[in-house]
């Protein structure tokens, strides 16, 4: 019909380049691994690779900090580099997309250094600068009481000795916030977009897209997190009040003008009319974005990320229900994600990452996702069921900036209590960026075969990686009868998609018994065909009775064995092995 695109129909996977494959021996990952693994992606059945920041960067937050849009990182390769790899993608018949990160720039970034020179420069408000204030013992404080996001002890405001004046840097001070209000940045920022989408890049992962738009008063945060000097700020600039006109300003003046996917980045928020302000086929922004819901629903609400928070089947099937519904009865469109570069692992994080039960938690996951409407994203190494760090890892193997300041906030605050500190590693070893940013396994070799025997990875690599590696998977695809090996049950799962796209991508969606805590069910349907996805979110036998009128004509997939699939009921009571998910053709 006239709702299909191909951007709605994409698979697109993830590269985190610094951990994908490094060619040259240095430990670090770059843009020629990427070109190296180009067949193994489209194997998988990948038509889109977003690569996450490749530019030239000191690094800070991982190339999160931009010194310059226009040029690559050295230790990423060269120009020459990503010119070729956008041929070779191309030559497959896939797309580039490229990482944007505009809600803020490098300290190092030329705008920047010229912004902080001098109160008279030309640049200055291309940043926010704010006088210090004064507390009634005489003491600077920063404008207002907002905490740094990646470093939720701190404040989110910079002071700066030569200016006198502080600047506005809300995830570490490493990475000012640019001044949208100021019609020059976004002109730039245009120029930006373009440079790329000349070079053959398909559209943009926009990161924190939903930050570039402050509320001026820049007045103080209510307070939410009692035990921290600065709090959560994000009711001043999550969607603020010109976000709207300036994302429909980059549509117009740029993306109108070139067959792109786009993809906003839009933590904080849940209101559903933003949502569709976004991406309503007809508000003319952007074409998705990527929900939080999900990869938050282990948080204290209202609280920082770095907390614990147990969930069950009925939590997921809300924010599941309340996604697919909104977009599919407002004409929006879902991003279907439970991995990238600032979450855990999801084998670890949604089910059981033991031996026992690691494959077949990785492939419910996959079953879920792959049978749920949206552009469908992959992480790096979630297509072989990586797994997160293990617990035995010392805090100063961790090495997001995140991480490091989330340990020294425990240290300083809780210093000499045990107690704390054992916790602090727990939490880490849960939630932490670093679970996903461990180099893939790909080969039982040194290193993983991530870089060379004699190199020394960037990052230690996960100790599971001689019976965790795509070469081991790819090999025995079939490891028992009955049985696909993760990465096989995931290409199988995004092929069946692709065949079945009337009803996976586009089809209707009903939730099935909202209030079972242990099972996640659901109802796909075109004018077609139906199916109906049965996922056993628990490590217990479930006998499960809310198939209702269904009546499944054949169970087409499952994470157990499928050459007994069709002994299993179709209709009336499913009996349901630990962490066992089905699929079905319904009549
Ligand atoms: O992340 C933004 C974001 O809000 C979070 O996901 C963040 O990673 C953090 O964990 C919240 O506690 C994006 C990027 O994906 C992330 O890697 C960057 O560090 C961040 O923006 C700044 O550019
Ligand atoms: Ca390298």
């Amino acid at each position: 019909t006239d709702k299909h695109r191909w951007w709605k129909e994409a698979v697109v996977y993830q590269v985190y380049p610094a951990s994908f494959k490094d060619t040259n021996g240095d430990g670090w990952g770059d843009v020629p691994g990427i070109t190296e693994k180009l067949d193994y992606l489209k194997d998988l059945g990948v038509d889109v690779i977003w690569v996450s920041p490749i530019y030239k960067s000191p690094q800070a937050d991982m190339g999160y900090d931009i010194a310059d849009y226009e040029d690559i990182d050295p230790s990423y390769g060269t120009l020459q580099d990503v010119d070729n790899l956008i041929k070779e993608i191309k030559k497959r018949d896939m797309k580039l997309v490229m990482d944007l990160v505009v809600n803020h720039t490098s300290e190092e970034h030329a705008w920047f250094l010229d912004s902080r020179s001098s109160k008279e420069s030309s640049k200055r408000d291309w940043y926010i600068w704010k006088p210090a204030k004064y507390d009634a013992d005489g003491n600077r404080q920063p404008p207002n009481n907002w905490a740094q996001i990646l470093g939720e002890a701190n404040s989110a405001w910079t002071w700066d000795e030569k200016t006198q004046e502080y600047y506005l840097s809300l995830f570490t001070p490493e990475q000012p916030d640019l001044n949208w209000e100021n019609p020059a940045v976004r002109e730039a920022v245009h120029d930006v977009l373009r440079f790329w989408l000349d070079r053959g890049v398909s559209g943009f992962r926009m990161d924190v897209i939903n930050l570039i738009s402050k509320v001026q008063s820049f007045g103080d945060a209510e307070i939410k997190v009692e035990d921290n000097k600065y709090q959560p700020g994000d009711k001043f600039y999550a969607n603020g009040p010109r976000l709207h006109e300036f994302l429909k300003e980059i549509n117009r003046k740029v993306l109108s003008k070139y067959d792109t996917l786009t993809v906003g980045e839009m933590p904080f928020v849940r209101d559903e009319d933003e949502i569709i302000r976004v991406v309503g086929a007809e508000n003319e922004e952007l074409n998705m974005i990527f929900a939080f819901d999900i990869v938050d629903i282990d948080n204290v609400p209202g609280d920082f990320k770095y907390t614990l928070h147990p969930w069950d089947a009925r939590d997921l099937k809300e924010i599941i229900n309340r996604l697919q519904r909104l977009m599919l009865e407002r004409d929006g469109w879902n991003s279907i994600f439970i991995e990238n570069h600032d979450q855990p692992r999801s084998v670890s994080r949604y089910t059981d990452d033991s031996d026992e039960f690691r494959e077949y938690g990785a492939r419910l996951l996959c079953l879920m996702q792959t049978t749920l409407a949206g552009t469908m994203y992959v992480y790096q190494g979630e297509e072989i069921g990586m797994r997160n760090v293990p617990p035995s890892w010392e805090p100063s193997e961790y090495k997001d900036i995140e991480s490091v300041n989330f340990f020294k906030k425990y240290q300083d605050m809780y210093s000499g209590n045990e107690e704390k500190q054992a916790l602090a590693r727990k939490i880490m070893q849960k939630k932490s960026r670093d679970n996903a940013r461990t180099p893939v396994q790909w080969t039982a070799e040194p290193h993983a075969g991530f870089t060379s025997a004699n190199a020394k990875p960037w990052m230690r690599v996960n100790d599971d990686y001689k019976t965790v590696n795509a070469k081991a998977q790819l090999d025995n695809a079939n490891p028992s009868p009955g049985y696909l090996s993760v990465h096989a049950f995931w290409k199988r799962g995004l092929e069946y998609r692709k065949e079945n796209k009337d009803v996976f991508v586009y089809g209707d969606f009903e939730v099935l018994d909202l209030e079972d805590k242990k099972v996640v069910a659901y109802k796909r349907w075109s004018e077609k065909n139906a199916f109906v996805t049965v996922l056993n979110f628990s490590g217990e036998n479930v006998a499960w009775d809310k198939l209702g009128d269904l009546k499944v004509k054949k169970w087409v997939a499952g994470n157990y064995d499928e050459t007994e699939i069709d002994s299993k009921a179709k209709s009336g009571t499913l009996d349901l092995r630990p962490w066992e998910a089905l699929l079905g053709l319904v009549e």
